[in-house]
């Protein structure tokens, strides 16, 4: 089996320092958060910025000054997001992809996202996906529904992504797919032979589908975006903690965590 890639979803849109203190918030934060991750193992980095207030910001300063002070410190993949916060605009959210990162996300539909709609309709993808074609960024596909597979796969028909396809399931999100093995085992069996899979479990789904995708071939998401806890009624302290459990996990069932390079390689990232 192929190395485990581990992606740290660092501070998300909707979490609040309230909720979780140890929340990274300004660029500094979020770079210091970013290198403890890299220490522990993970390769790649999904970031969302904050503005000063702590309010999610697509800005591209507060996005070059994250990128810029996490490349000072060590060669994690930068995969900015796309998706930003529901309320934020197609043009904000692009904002990002002007750094030339080497991935970004690609949220590939609309679902319920709590109390809200995460609104991706086909020109919004679309025009995701030409932009990150012509900057030669890879997209990660990010899945909340099974459906999602099927526009990913209309991306690819019509020219916009590239084969082999890299997709992030999403499970768990309050009204969107749940988080259990059987709709995550469901989603992998739809995708294309030869592509990537990572799985970002939502709240206590995480650790469960981790280890699941650990010993599936997929690989693994974690972090204050997606769970602010270590087990039921403890936060977890840092997202180093809940990579360096997956770490742990990895190594007990014998397969090795990649490095950033060997996580490009895996990929097919070229710097
Ligand atoms: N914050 C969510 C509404 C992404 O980063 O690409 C969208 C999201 C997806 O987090
Ligand atoms: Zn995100």
């Amino acid at each position: 089996m192929n190395k485990l890639i581990i992606t740290a979803a660092l501070t998300g849109a909707e979490v609040m320092k309230d909720q979780q203190p140890a929340l990274p918030i300004s660029p500094e934060e979020i770079a210091d958060a970013a290198y403890d991750c890299f220490l522990s193992g993970a390769s790649i980095v999904h970031i969302h910025a904050r503005d000063s207030s702590g309010k999610p910001t697509q800005n591209l300063e507060v996005y070059r000054e994250i990128k810029e002070r996490i490349a000072e410190k060590c060669d994690l993949i930068f995969q900015p997001s796309t998706g930003g916060a529901v309320w934020h605009k197609v043009r904000e959210r692009a904002q990002p992809l002007e750094l030339n990162p080497e991935m970004a996300t690609l949220s590939a539909g609309t679902c319920n996202f709590g109390e809200d709609v995460f609104f991706n309709s086909q020109d919004t993808m679309e025009t995701f996906a030409q932009e990150m074609k012509a900057r030669g960024i890879k997209p990660e596909i990010e899945v909340f529904e099974r459906g999602m597979i099927e526009n990913a796969l209309k991306l690819l028909k019509k020219g916009l992504i590239d084969s082999p396809i890299h997709f992030d399931f999403v499970l768990g999100v309050p009204g969107a797919c749940p988080g259990n093995i059987e709709d995550l085992i469901h989603m992998v069996r739809a995708i294309p032979q030869g592509s990537t899979w990572t799985v970002a479990g939502i709240g206590r789904n995480e650790l469960v589908l981790a280890t699941a995708a650990i010993l599936l071939g997929g690989h693994v998401r974690v972090g204050f975006e997606d769970n602010i806890y270590y087990k039921k009624g403890e936060l977890a302290i840092s997202n180093a903690q809940l990579v360096e459990r997956v770490v742990r996990i990895s190594n007990e069932l014998g397969r090795d965590v990649a490095s950033p390079e060997e996580a490009r390689e895996i990929l097919g990232i070229r710097r």
